[in-house]
């Protein structure tokens, strides 16, 4: 038996940040190995497992992590070796049991994370096949639909923007090449529409622009000229998402639009304002409207708008069965984004999302702000039936890695893609 685990290892290396994350690999026997990157969240839910951090202010300011590192080579590898990789189940089981609390914050969901994606990508190898193969056997063919955030805010940019994401969604799109091709075209619009009105075309943490506004009106205004100029009909062929990450802007019990200057806003004006914007614009999709403890403002959105757009819990679900159940009994929300990294284990994401294609419910695969080239969530995608997916905007290339594995696997799939 040649293909049993002989080492499993880690090191430091630097995300699109430049803060250090873990590279973490699984060797076989018979020379196969697995390597995948961990990435790191800036707006990170309350309820998330617990990414290990050194703390240690003289490096990295704080945000080391060679512990995790050590939990990986000298806790987790010992408990693993010998094993084969394509016992994922078990050994994911194994680590959760390992570091034994509910958070995962003994040995760190960012040491565990990489271990569980390399295990997986190690045990496609050894199979010969594609990881979206592997992971998603006869179901994997079908492509997500893109979101690109091609306008950021919030706690990913400088800017006075206080909402976190403006994404264009090209669903009227025949394939994902094409859809790709609809947000690229809208994005060198939106650079020249920019650059026409005397903005900014920095680009913020995701790859979107990050200008100042005067309105929030004007930032959907400039999407839809954008969506316009670059040849497409906004709400047909491209629709707009955004990602509130209200838990970002929430303090004392109110959403405060200090960015903006547009002042205080309750739970109640918060879902009016959104009622406000869908009516002009064509918003498909809004997540994170509230903060991630507003569980009675997000049962009122979903009552109020749930029938005609889709309300995305991210800080809310934090990609965790138990709030994710909790959501689906009170109706909290109609879809779930996917992080690997707010759970911890390939197994358990791929539970929350057997939980919401049981539930009726959409899920979009995510990134994470800091990310690495890593294009695991791209294979991880079409392995879990497609839905959507996050990726950001379609520049940097941590971004536009997960976008080009994409263009690969419906190339390798061919006539048997389906979109
Ligand atoms: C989000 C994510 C990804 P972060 O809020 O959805 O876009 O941001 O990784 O900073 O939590
Ligand atoms: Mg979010």
């Amino acid at each position: 038996m040649r293909d049993r685990i002989i080492l499993v290892e880690a090191f430091e290396i630097l995300d699109s940040r430049g803060n250090p994350t873990l590279r973490t690999k699984v060797t076989l026997e018979n020379g196969i190995s697995g390597t995948v990157s961990v990435p790191s969240g800036a707006s990170t839910g309350e309820n998330e497992a617990l990414e290990l951090r050194d703390g240690d202010k003289k490096f990295f300011g704080g945000k080391g992590v060679l512990k995790a590192v050590e939990n990986v080579n000298k806790e987790i590898a010992p408990e693993i070796l010998g094993m084969t990789p394509d016992r994922q189940v078990d050994i994911d089981r194994m680590m959760i049991e390992l570091d034994g609390t509910s958070n995962k914050s003994n040995l760190g969901s960012n040491a565990i994370l990489g271990v569980s994606m390399a295990t997986a990508v190690t045990a496609a190898k050894s199979h010969n096949l594609p990881l979206f193969q592997y992971l998603g056997g006869v179901g994997g063919f079908r492509l997500p639909m893109p979101m690109m955030n091609i306008i950021n805010g919030g706690e990913h940019a400088e800017n006075n923007i206080d909402l976190q994401e403006f994404m264009i969604v090209p669903q009227g799109a025949p394939t994902f090449k094409e859809a790709l091709r609809y947000g690229a075209q809208t994005f060198h619009a939106l650079k020249k529409l920019l650059l026409k009105n005397g903005l900014l075309t920095g680009i913020g943490d995701e790859g979107g622009f990050a200008p100042n506004f005067k309105t929030y009106e004007e930032v959907f205004e400039i999407l839809i000229e954008a969506i316009q100029v670059a040849g497409f009909i906004p709400g047909a062929d491209i629709s707009i998402a955004i990602d509130a990450a209200a838990s970002s802007f929430y303090k004392d019990g109110s959403y405060n639009f200090s960015r903006s200057g547009l002042g205080v806003k309750n739970s109640s004006e918060m879902i009016q304002f959104y009622k406000s914007l869908v009516k002009k614009f064509p918003i498909i999709s809004i997540e994170d409207p509230l903060d991630e403890n507003d569980w009675a403002g997000f049962e009122n959105i979903t009552k109020e708008m749930g029938q005609d757009i889709q309300i995305v819990g991210d800080d809310l679900f934090v990609t965790n069965t138990e709030f994710v159940k909790k959501g689906v009994q009170k109706n909290a929300a109609n879809a779930v984004l996917i992080k690997l990294n707010q759970i911890g284990t390939v197994t358990e994401t791929v539970a929350t999302i057997h939980l919401c294609q049981k539930s009726g419910w959409n899920y979009i695969i995510s990134h994470r702000s800091g990310e690495t080239e890593d294009t695991f969530i791209a294979d991880f995608s079409v392995a879990m039936a497609g839905g959507q997916i996050k990726t950001g905007s379609v520049s940097r290339g941590e971004r536009t890695a997960k976008y080009n594995r994409l263009l690969e696997i419906e190339k390798e799939l061919g006539k048997s893609a389906i979109f």
